[in-house]
Protein backbone atom coordinates (compact mmCIF):
# COMPACT_ATOMS: atom_id res chain seq x y z
CA UNK A 1 0.00 0.00 0.00
CA UNK A 2 1.31 3.59 -0.41
CA UNK A 3 2.73 3.20 -3.86
CA UNK A 4 -0.50 2.44 -5.87
CA UNK A 5 -1.10 5.54 -8.39
CA UNK A 6 -4.49 7.22 -7.75
CA UNK A 7 -7.52 6.25 -9.80
CA UNK A 8 -8.78 8.58 -12.23
CA UNK A 9 -11.46 9.80 -10.91
CA UNK A 10 -9.55 11.10 -7.88
CA UNK A 11 -6.28 12.01 -9.64
CA UNK A 12 -6.51 15.81 -9.17
CA UNK A 13 -5.62 14.81 -4.66
CA UNK A 14 -2.27 14.86 -3.49
CA UNK A 15 -0.78 11.55 -4.13
CA UNK A 16 1.96 12.35 -1.77
CA UNK A 17 -0.15 12.66 1.55
CA UNK A 18 -2.06 9.58 0.78
CA UNK A 19 -2.34 5.32 1.04
CA UNK A 20 -3.98 3.49 -1.84
CA UNK A 21 -5.40 0.40 -0.12
CA UNK A 22 -7.48 -0.11 -3.46
CA UNK A 23 -9.30 2.06 -6.07
CA UNK A 24 -12.09 3.02 -3.60
CA UNK A 25 -10.16 2.87 -0.06
CA UNK A 26 -7.95 5.35 -0.01
CA UNK A 27 -6.82 7.02 3.26
CA UNK A 28 -4.90 10.09 4.45
CA UNK A 29 -1.52 9.76 6.04
CA UNK A 30 -1.33 9.97 9.49
CA UNK A 31 1.65 12.41 9.30
CA UNK A 32 0.36 14.67 6.54
CA UNK A 33 -3.06 15.27 9.40
CA UNK A 34 -0.85 16.96 11.34
CA UNK A 35 -2.25 19.96 13.23
CA UNK A 36 -4.46 20.96 10.65
CA UNK A 37 -7.81 22.73 11.81
CA UNK A 38 -9.74 21.89 8.60
CA UNK A 39 -8.65 18.54 5.64
CA UNK A 40 -7.56 20.23 2.36
CA UNK A 41 -9.84 18.50 0.03
CA UNK A 42 -6.67 17.06 -1.55
CA UNK A 43 -5.65 15.30 1.51
CA UNK A 44 -9.11 13.76 2.15
CA UNK A 45 -9.58 9.93 2.57
CA UNK A 46 -12.25 8.88 -0.22
CA UNK A 47 -14.29 5.33 0.76
CA UNK A 48 -17.09 3.50 -2.12
CA UNK A 49 -19.07 0.83 -1.05
CA UNK A 50 -19.69 0.36 -5.26
CA UNK A 51 -17.92 2.58 -7.97
CA UNK A 52 -18.86 5.92 -7.92
CA UNK A 53 -21.14 7.35 -10.63
CA UNK A 54 -20.39 9.11 -13.77
CA UNK A 55 -18.24 12.34 -13.72
CA UNK A 56 -21.07 13.36 -15.93
CA UNK A 57 -23.38 13.96 -12.92
CA UNK A 58 -21.32 16.54 -11.75
CA UNK A 59 -21.02 19.03 -15.05
CA UNK A 60 -24.32 20.86 -14.08
CA UNK A 61 -24.95 20.32 -10.44
CA UNK A 62 -28.18 22.68 -10.27
CA UNK A 63 -29.47 20.39 -12.72
CA UNK A 64 -29.28 17.50 -10.49
CA UNK A 65 -32.68 16.26 -8.85
CA UNK A 66 -33.61 14.96 -5.58
CA UNK A 67 -36.65 13.22 -4.72
CA UNK A 68 -38.27 14.39 -1.31
CA UNK A 69 -40.84 11.82 0.40
CA UNK A 70 -42.37 11.39 3.33
CA UNK A 71 -43.44 14.44 3.50
CA UNK A 72 -46.89 16.50 3.28
CA UNK A 73 -46.03 17.40 -0.38
CA UNK A 74 -43.66 15.17 -2.04
CA UNK A 75 -41.91 15.69 -5.57
CA UNK A 76 -38.49 16.47 -6.97
CA UNK A 77 -36.47 19.42 -6.60
CA UNK A 78 -33.12 20.52 -8.29
CA UNK A 79 -29.90 22.16 -6.42
CA UNK A 80 -30.65 25.23 -8.02
CA UNK A 81 -34.48 25.32 -6.21
CA UNK A 82 -32.79 23.67 -2.89
CA UNK A 83 -29.90 26.54 -2.87
CA UNK A 84 -33.42 29.07 -3.21
CA UNK A 85 -35.12 27.77 0.27
CA UNK A 86 -31.57 28.09 2.76
CA UNK A 87 -28.29 27.69 3.34
CA UNK A 88 -26.03 27.13 6.91
CA UNK A 89 -22.14 26.08 6.85
CA UNK A 90 -21.35 23.42 9.17
CA UNK A 91 -17.79 22.09 10.09
CA UNK A 92 -18.14 18.44 11.27
CA UNK A 93 -15.81 15.50 11.50
CA UNK A 94 -15.93 12.59 8.47
CA UNK A 95 -14.92 9.73 9.60
CA UNK A 96 -15.47 6.24 8.54
CA UNK A 97 -16.56 3.64 11.08
CA UNK A 98 -13.60 1.25 10.52
CA UNK A 99 -11.13 4.19 11.26
CA UNK A 100 -9.18 2.18 13.54
CA UNK A 101 -9.33 -1.11 12.31
CA UNK A 102 -5.78 -2.04 11.82
CA UNK A 103 -5.87 -1.90 15.64
CA UNK A 104 -7.51 -4.63 16.77
CA UNK A 105 -6.14 -7.65 17.23
CA UNK A 106 -8.57 -10.12 15.60
CA UNK A 107 -8.11 -9.59 12.20
CA UNK A 108 -11.35 -8.09 11.20
CA UNK A 109 -12.05 -7.83 7.87
CA UNK A 110 -12.19 -4.76 5.75
CA UNK A 111 -10.14 -1.99 4.97
CA UNK A 112 -6.76 -2.01 7.64
CA UNK A 113 -7.62 1.77 8.23
CA UNK A 114 -5.16 3.44 11.03
CA UNK A 115 -6.12 7.14 11.59
CA UNK A 116 -6.64 8.46 7.88
CA UNK A 117 -10.03 7.50 7.46
CA UNK A 118 -11.28 11.00 9.20
CA UNK A 119 -10.71 14.75 8.28
CA UNK A 120 -12.34 17.95 9.38
CA UNK A 121 -14.61 19.07 6.71
CA UNK A 122 -16.69 22.52 5.63
CA UNK A 123 -20.01 21.59 4.22
CA UNK A 124 -22.49 24.09 3.02
CA UNK A 125 -25.93 23.79 1.91
CA UNK A 126 -29.38 23.55 2.88
CA UNK A 127 -30.85 22.63 6.54
CA UNK A 128 -33.25 19.57 6.02
CA UNK A 129 -35.92 20.97 8.45
CA UNK A 130 -35.93 24.31 5.67
CA UNK A 131 -36.71 21.91 3.11
CA UNK A 132 -39.06 19.51 5.44
CA UNK A 133 -41.19 22.92 6.02
CA UNK A 134 -41.13 23.85 1.91
CA UNK A 135 -42.54 20.69 1.47
CA UNK A 136 -45.66 20.71 4.38
CA UNK A 137 -43.54 18.59 6.86
CA UNK A 138 -42.93 15.14 7.61
CA UNK A 139 -46.13 13.04 6.90
CA UNK A 140 -47.36 11.12 9.82
CA UNK A 141 -46.05 8.28 11.28
CA UNK A 142 -42.32 8.08 10.14
CA UNK A 143 -39.50 7.40 12.38
CA UNK A 144 -36.61 7.47 9.87
CA UNK A 145 -34.90 9.74 7.48
CA UNK A 146 -33.91 7.13 4.87
CA UNK A 147 -31.09 8.89 2.17
CA UNK A 148 -30.42 6.83 -1.44
CA UNK A 149 -26.79 7.42 -2.94
CA UNK A 150 -26.93 7.88 -6.97
CA UNK A 151 -25.14 4.72 -7.71
CA UNK A 152 -26.65 2.98 -11.01
CA UNK A 153 -27.13 -0.54 -9.86
CA UNK A 154 -26.17 -2.92 -12.51
CA UNK A 155 -28.88 -4.97 -14.09
CA UNK A 156 -30.31 -8.31 -12.24
CA UNK A 157 -28.51 -7.45 -9.51
CA UNK A 158 -31.26 -6.62 -6.11
CA UNK A 159 -31.02 -3.16 -5.82
CA UNK A 160 -31.12 -3.66 -1.68
CA UNK A 161 -28.00 -5.84 -1.61
CA UNK A 162 -25.95 -2.78 -2.99
CA UNK A 163 -27.65 -0.19 -3.12
CA UNK A 164 -26.21 2.91 -0.93
CA UNK A 165 -29.33 3.76 1.58
CA UNK A 166 -29.34 4.31 5.10
CA UNK A 167 -32.04 5.00 7.49
CA UNK A 168 -31.33 7.40 10.63
CA UNK A 169 -33.38 7.92 13.07
CA UNK A 170 -36.12 11.25 12.12
CA UNK A 171 -35.14 13.86 14.69
CA UNK A 172 -31.48 14.09 13.61
CA UNK A 173 -32.84 16.15 10.38
CA UNK A 174 -32.59 19.18 12.71
CA UNK A 175 -29.03 18.85 12.43
CA UNK A 176 -28.60 17.78 8.82
CA UNK A 177 -27.59 19.50 5.89
CA UNK A 178 -28.25 18.67 1.93
CA UNK A 179 -24.51 20.21 0.94
CA UNK A 180 -23.39 21.52 -2.66
CA UNK A 181 -20.22 22.75 -1.30
CA UNK A 182 -16.89 21.02 0.65
CA UNK A 183 -14.31 23.45 2.18
CA UNK A 184 -15.70 26.16 -0.60
CA UNK A 185 -16.09 24.47 -3.60
CA UNK A 186 -18.58 22.50 -5.60
CA UNK A 187 -18.69 18.71 -3.89
CA UNK A 188 -16.52 17.31 -5.97
CA UNK A 189 -17.86 13.47 -7.52
CA UNK A 190 -15.43 11.68 -5.01
CA UNK A 191 -16.90 12.93 -2.18
CA UNK A 192 -20.59 13.01 -3.57
CA UNK A 193 -21.25 15.95 -5.56
CA UNK A 194 -23.68 17.21 -6.94
CA UNK A 195 -25.52 16.84 -3.54
CA UNK A 196 -24.31 14.81 -0.17
CA UNK A 197 -26.78 14.61 2.75
CA UNK A 198 -24.27 15.37 6.23
CA UNK A 199 -25.20 14.34 9.41
CA UNK A 200 -23.34 16.13 11.45
CA UNK A 201 -21.61 13.71 14.53
CA UNK A 202 -22.83 10.33 12.42
CA UNK A 203 -20.73 8.07 10.89
CA UNK A 204 -19.23 8.24 7.58
CA UNK A 205 -21.41 6.18 5.92
CA UNK A 206 -24.65 7.77 6.62
CA UNK A 207 -23.24 10.34 5.03
CA UNK A 208 -25.07 9.50 1.70
CA UNK A 209 -23.31 10.98 -1.18
CA UNK A 210 -24.86 11.86 -4.75
CA UNK A 211 -28.18 12.41 -3.22
CA UNK A 212 -31.25 11.14 -5.05
CA UNK A 213 -33.57 10.78 -2.31
CA UNK A 214 -34.45 11.84 0.72
CA UNK A 215 -37.23 10.14 2.38
CA UNK A 216 -38.93 10.22 5.67
CA UNK A 217 -40.19 6.27 6.26
CA UNK A 218 -42.11 4.09 8.57
CA UNK A 219 -39.45 1.26 8.88
CA UNK A 220 -35.60 1.73 8.29
CA UNK A 221 -34.56 0.61 4.58
CA UNK A 222 -34.37 -2.95 3.60
CA UNK A 223 -31.19 -2.13 1.66
CA UNK A 224 -27.87 -4.90 3.07
CA UNK A 225 -25.64 -1.48 4.05
CA UNK A 226 -28.61 -0.87 6.92
CA UNK A 227 -30.39 -4.32 8.08
CA UNK A 228 -27.27 -6.47 8.45
CA UNK A 229 -23.73 -4.02 7.22
CA UNK A 230 -22.36 -1.50 9.75
CA UNK A 231 -23.55 -3.48 13.06
CA UNK A 232 -21.78 -3.43 15.78
CA UNK A 233 -21.94 -7.23 17.53
CA UNK A 234 -19.81 -9.47 18.64
CA UNK A 235 -16.71 -11.64 16.76
CA UNK A 236 -17.78 -14.28 15.00
CA UNK A 237 -22.05 -13.03 14.74
CA UNK A 238 -23.58 -12.19 11.72
CA UNK A 239 -25.14 -8.66 11.26
CA UNK A 240 -28.94 -8.00 11.86
CA UNK A 241 -31.29 -5.19 12.69
CA UNK A 242 -31.40 -5.98 16.10
CA UNK A 243 -27.79 -5.28 16.97
CA UNK A 244 -26.39 -1.32 17.61
CA UNK A 245 -25.89 0.60 14.16
CA UNK A 246 -23.39 3.10 13.50
CA UNK A 247 -24.33 6.17 13.96
CA UNK A 248 -23.44 8.42 16.48
CA UNK A 249 -19.46 9.00 16.99
CA UNK A 250 -17.26 8.61 19.84
CA UNK A 251 -14.85 10.73 21.53
CA UNK A 252 -11.51 10.18 19.99
CA UNK A 253 -8.07 11.89 19.56
CA UNK A 254 -4.39 10.55 18.24
CA UNK A 255 -0.97 11.73 17.70
CA UNK A 256 0.22 12.81 14.15
CA UNK A 257 3.63 14.09 14.85
CA UNK A 258 6.01 13.58 16.19
CA UNK A 259 5.76 9.62 14.53
CA UNK A 260 8.61 7.64 14.80
CA UNK A 261 11.88 9.30 15.52
CA UNK A 262 12.96 12.82 17.27
CA UNK A 263 16.33 14.34 19.01
CA UNK A 264 16.67 15.19 22.26
CA UNK A 265 15.23 18.08 23.63
CA UNK A 266 11.75 20.28 23.50
CA UNK A 267 9.39 19.00 21.09
CA UNK A 268 6.10 19.37 19.62
CA UNK A 269 3.49 16.57 20.10
CA UNK A 270 0.63 17.50 18.20
CA UNK A 271 -2.44 15.78 17.09
CA UNK A 272 -6.08 16.07 16.52
CA UNK A 273 -9.01 15.55 18.99
CA UNK A 274 -13.30 15.20 18.46
CA UNK A 275 -15.69 15.23 21.73
CA UNK A 276 -17.69 12.79 18.81
CA UNK A 277 -21.58 14.47 19.69
CA UNK A 278 -20.13 16.56 22.36
CA UNK A 279 -17.76 19.65 22.42
CA UNK A 280 -14.03 18.72 23.55
CA UNK A 281 -13.45 19.30 26.69
CA UNK A 282 -9.91 18.51 27.13
CA UNK A 283 -7.06 15.85 25.55
CA UNK A 284 -4.56 14.64 27.70
CA UNK A 285 -0.73 13.55 26.23
CA UNK A 286 1.11 11.10 27.84
CA UNK A 287 5.02 10.44 26.94
CA UNK A 288 5.36 7.51 29.12
CA UNK A 289 2.85 5.22 28.05
CA UNK A 290 0.01 6.22 30.16
CA UNK A 291 1.37 6.07 33.33
CA UNK A 292 1.40 10.14 33.76
CA UNK A 293 -0.49 12.89 31.28
CA UNK A 294 -0.49 16.44 31.21
CA UNK A 295 -3.34 18.69 29.74
CA UNK A 296 -2.46 20.05 26.25
CA UNK A 297 -3.15 22.78 24.44
CA UNK A 298 -5.82 23.02 22.02
CA UNK A 299 -5.14 25.34 18.65
CA UNK A 300 -7.50 27.50 16.84
CA UNK A 301 -10.77 28.13 17.29
CA UNK A 302 -13.84 25.89 18.42
CA UNK A 303 -15.60 24.63 15.59
CA UNK A 304 -18.70 23.28 17.62
CA UNK A 305 -19.39 19.85 18.66
CA UNK A 306 -18.94 18.49 15.31
CA UNK A 307 -15.74 19.50 14.45
CA UNK A 308 -12.54 18.17 15.61
CA UNK A 309 -9.58 20.31 17.14
CA UNK A 310 -5.57 20.43 16.73
CA UNK A 311 -4.02 19.74 19.88
CA UNK A 312 -0.25 20.12 20.89
CA UNK A 313 1.97 19.59 23.97
CA UNK A 314 5.53 21.14 24.40
CA UNK A 315 7.46 18.17 26.23
CA UNK A 316 11.22 17.85 27.18
CA UNK A 317 11.96 13.89 25.93
CA UNK A 318 15.26 12.47 26.84
CA UNK A 319 16.93 9.73 25.16
CA UNK A 320 15.44 6.79 24.88
CA UNK A 321 12.02 5.09 23.30
CA UNK A 322 8.96 6.77 24.64
CA UNK A 323 5.23 5.51 24.01
CA UNK A 324 3.47 8.47 23.38
CA UNK A 325 -0.59 8.64 23.59
CA UNK A 326 -3.49 11.06 24.09
CA UNK A 327 -6.57 10.75 25.69
CA UNK A 328 -9.50 13.28 24.71
CA UNK A 329 -12.70 13.84 27.03
CA UNK A 330 -15.73 15.55 26.03
CA UNK A 331 -17.93 17.92 27.83
CA UNK A 332 -20.52 15.11 28.10
CA UNK A 333 -17.88 13.52 31.02
CA UNK A 334 -17.09 10.85 28.54
CA UNK A 335 -13.17 10.01 27.51
CA UNK A 336 -11.19 7.68 25.64
CA UNK A 337 -11.08 4.07 27.40
CA UNK A 338 -7.27 2.82 27.40
CA UNK A 339 -8.78 -0.44 25.42
CA UNK A 340 -11.61 -0.84 23.29
CA UNK A 341 -13.29 -4.25 22.66
CA UNK A 342 -13.17 -5.83 19.68
CA UNK A 343 -16.45 -6.00 17.43
CA UNK A 344 -16.52 -8.65 14.55
CA UNK A 345 -16.16 -5.63 11.68
CA UNK A 346 -13.89 -3.73 13.54
CA UNK A 347 -15.87 -0.51 14.07
CA UNK A 348 -15.38 2.06 16.23
CA UNK A 349 -12.22 2.21 17.65
CA UNK A 350 -11.06 4.71 20.06
CA UNK A 351 -9.11 2.99 22.62
CA UNK A 352 -6.02 5.15 23.46
CA UNK A 353 -3.50 2.75 24.06
CA UNK A 354 -4.11 1.57 20.08
CA UNK A 355 -3.63 4.70 18.99
CA UNK A 356 -0.67 5.23 20.74
CA UNK A 357 2.85 5.72 18.94
CA UNK A 358 6.47 4.49 19.73
CA UNK A 359 9.03 7.16 19.58
CA UNK A 360 12.70 7.03 19.20
CA UNK A 361 15.07 9.73 21.05
CA UNK A 362 18.37 10.38 20.14
N1 LIG B 1 -23.68 7.05 -2.24
C1 LIG B 1 -22.72 6.64 -1.39
N2 LIG B 1 -22.55 7.30 -0.24
C2 LIG B 1 -21.59 6.91 0.62
C3 LIG B 1 -20.76 5.78 0.35
C4 LIG B 1 -20.96 5.10 -0.89
O1 LIG B 1 -20.30 4.13 -1.24
N3 LIG B 1 -21.95 5.58 -1.74
N4 LIG B 1 -19.83 5.36 1.27
C5 LIG B 1 -20.05 5.79 2.66
C6 LIG B 1 -18.93 5.52 3.55
S1 LIG B 1 -18.80 3.95 4.19
C7 LIG B 1 -18.10 6.52 3.98
S2 LIG B 1 -16.94 6.25 5.16
C8 LIG B 1 -18.18 7.88 3.41
C9 LIG B 1 -16.87 8.25 2.76
O2 LIG B 1 -16.91 9.57 2.30
P1 LIG B 1 -15.74 10.17 1.41
O3 LIG B 1 -15.43 9.20 0.31
O4 LIG B 1 -16.21 11.50 0.93
O5 LIG B 1 -14.53 10.32 2.31
O6 LIG B 1 -19.22 8.00 2.44
C10 LIG B 1 -20.39 7.28 2.72
N5 LIG B 1 -21.42 7.61 1.77
MO1 LIG C 1 -17.21 4.02 5.91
Amino acid sequence: AGDAPLPDYVAWKDADDLIVHSKETIETKRAAQGAELITPSGELYVRNNVPAPSEDIVADPDAWTVEIEGVANPGSMTVGELKTLGVETVVCVLQCSGNGRAFFDHEASGTQWSVGAAGNVVWTGVPVRAVVEATGGVADGMSWMTGTGGETIPEGVPQETIQVERSVPKDVMERAILAWEMNGEPVTLAHGGPLRLIIPGYYGVNNVKYLKRLAFTAEESPAAIQRTGYRVRPVGVKGDPSQPSMYEMSVKSWITGPLMDAATGKVQIHGVAMGGVSDLEKVDVSTDGGESWTEAQLLGPDLGPYAWRPFVLIADLAAGTHTLASRATAQDGLSQPEDFPPNERGYGHNGWRGHAVDVTVS
